[in-house]
């Protein structure tokens, strides 16, 4: 556990670093006239799936719909690396501790209800982005995928 917790302490370093890069991307690239890519994005107890999965930098809409039954959320962030997700739980083991990924998160959709279908207008760097669903064991069940923008 120590080393866990000592190498996401590392990893949370990076990830701020990133996230201000893609705060100064974000604040000059906006206004263009490139229609943006939209992403669809379908969840259900427990899943949650992304298409594509492979979108080119700049404005990106992630078009969620909730599939139901449950309610359930869509949280967007950076992830360093090329492979593998390692985000920081809170100390109830059920959730991801939204804090820690607060630089890191690029933007978020509340719980949804069944059949709601939302949007998320956000503006991309290159790099790997996991969109999940945050509400007590759903990310633990599955409800993670990674999107790259390259
Ligand atoms: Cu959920």
């Amino acid at each position: 556990m120590d080393t866990y917790w000592s190498s996401s302490a590392k990893r949370l370093g990076a990830l701020g670093a990133l996230a201000a890069v893609a705060t100064v991307l974000t604040a000059c690239g906006s206004g263009g006239g490139t229609p943006a890519q939209v992403v669809s994005v379908n969840e259900r107890d427990f899943v949650i799936m992304a298409s594509p999965k492979v979108v080119d930098a700049g404005d990106v809409v992630f078009r969620d719909h909730n599939h139901g039954p449950d309610a359930h959320e869509m949280i967007v962030a950076r992830v360093p690396g090329k492979s593998g997700l390692h985000l920081p739980f809170r100390s109830d083991g059920l959730t991801v501790s939204e804090e820690a990924l607060q630089r890191a998160t690029v933007g978020a959709l509340e719980p949804g209800e069944a059949g709601s279908v939302r949007e998320l207008r956000v503006h991309l760097a290159p790099g790997r982005y996991v969109l999940f669903c945050n509400m007590a064991g759903h990310f633990m069940a599955g409800m993670e995928t990674v999107v790259t923008v390259r």
